[in-house]
Order: C-alpha cells, then structure tokens, then sequence
C-alpha cells in the first residue's frame, strides 16, 4: 500500500474500498509490482544488485528473492547513513544504552532462521533472516517491573508494539537477508523479525527500542484498525 492510497482513508476503509475483485487480484497476487526503489541516492546498492549474491537455497528449504516484496512503506524507502545511525534502547530500562551498528554486532551473538514473511495485502515471501537477538538487547538495558510494552520506532516514524514477554530467543533484529546486507528498501541497517506475526509488525529502519508502562499504546498500522496483537493465525481486520 502507497501513501497515497491512505491519505483520508484508514487502511481498513481502502481494503474495504478495494472490492472482492481486486481482493481477489491481491489474493491471486496479480497486483502491478511498482518499482522497487523510488529514488536511489548513491552508495546504496538496490535489492537487485544486493540479489545478485544472495542464497537461494538454505539447508534445503527454497528461498524466494529478496526483491520479492512490494514497496508499501508508509514514507518510501529510507536511505539511512549506517555511520551515523544509532539504537537507542530508553525508557523503563535500567541503563539507557546506545549502539553503533559495529557495536551491537559485537556485543550480541548473531544467529540465522527462515521464516515467510505475510503482508496482509496478500503477498508472502520466505528468507533467510539474519540478525542478533532482541531479547538480548533488551535484557542488555535491564527491564524495569513496570514496564509492559516493547514500542519499536523506525526512521521513517513508524512505530509498532509487543508485550513485554512477546519476544523469546528466536526473535532478531535483521541486518542479513538471503546472506547479503539488507538493501534501503528492505530496513538497512536494522529491522524487526517478527516471526509469529503479520508482516506489519516487522519493522523496518529501527533506531529505537523503548520500554514502556503504557499498555493501550498502538503503533502506526495497529492505530489505524489493525490487531494490535497482530497474530497472523488471526484475522488482521
Ligand atoms: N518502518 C517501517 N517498517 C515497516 C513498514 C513501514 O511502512 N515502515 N511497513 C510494514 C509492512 S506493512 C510490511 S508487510 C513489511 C514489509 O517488509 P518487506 O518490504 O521487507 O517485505 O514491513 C513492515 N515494516
Ligand atoms: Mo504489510
């Protein structure tokens, strides 16, 4: 979904609005592909030259491409300067902490899963995720009892959100897909592996991990009609 689709309309109103033939276009997965990248300042390797080094094949299980997902960014894909990028881990934590990307790749070990990512617009895609653990970085800033939330912020402000205990020890933080560097659209330098939920809740760009007491908190999607559990066993509407 484009930004333009949703200017006036919560996403719920446009999917509505979109009629059971198109749904069943989006189901079939017969939508036109926009390009993959809108503008691609230099220095930044597109998803397509990124997959010309990519696995395709991982412990036997197929995967698809890493261009394979459709741009629906609620502000385009973002061209983040991994030097001056940062994650900040604040809120009801014990010790605010700040990393560089070299830092947090240091400081956590790395591990690989693959998982299929569901858009609730109807696509899905399978890849090889790679990345270091959330609950390790979480538990690095030492959680406060009165923290419930983990609310996830992306550069491009978006923001989505768990309880506290959501994530267990298979849970990354993404900076490899398919073996080579995310690509602009697809989170550099970091982004959410989300694995039990909607496609939604895998935040891209994350620069932010902020534990909070507020309980009725809902993120950019999950604020407009979303589930905010967001489970994709369940109805997203
Ligand atoms: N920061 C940010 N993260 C985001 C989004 C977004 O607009 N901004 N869109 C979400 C949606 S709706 C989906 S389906 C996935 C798509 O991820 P992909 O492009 O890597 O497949 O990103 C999610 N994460
Ligand atoms: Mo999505």
């Amino acid at each position: 979904m484009t930004k333009d689709h949703t200017e006036g309309l919560t996403r719920r109103e446009f999917v509505a609005g979109l009629g059971v033939g198109a749904l069943a276009m989006l189901a079939s997965g017969c939508v036109p592909r926009p390009p993959l990248v809108s503008s691609n300042p230099s220095g930044f390797p597109t998803s397509e030259q990124l997959a010309k080094s990519e696995l395709r094949v991982y412990n036997g299980q197929k995967l698809d491409s890493i261009t394979a997902s459709r741009e629906n960014s609620i502000e385009g894909p973002q061209y983040v300067d991994k030097k001056s990028w940062r994650l900040t881990v604040d809120g009801l934590v014990d010790a605010v902490k700040t990393y560089t990307f070299d830092e947090l790749i240091a400081a956590f070990p790395a591990d690989k899963q693959v998982h299929r990512l569901d858009c609730v617009e109807g696509w899905s895609e399978t890849q090889l995720w790679e990345g270091v653990r959330v609950a390790d970085v979480i538990k690095a800033s030492g959680v406060k009892s009165a923290a419930k939330m983990v609310i996830l912020h992306g550069h491009d402000g978006y923001t989505t959100e768990f309880p506290v205990g959501y994530f267990d020890e298979s849970h990354l933080l993404v900076y490899k897909l398919n073996g080579v560097d995310l690509s602009a659209q697809r989170g550099y330098p970091l982004r959410l592996g989300a694995w039990s939920k909607w496609g939604y809740k895998w935040i891209r760009w994350v620069e932010r991990i902020e534990l909070s007491a507020d309980t009725t908190y809902l993120g950019y999607w999950e604020s407009r009609g979303y589930s905010a559990t967001g489970e994709r066993s369940q109805p997203s509407l």
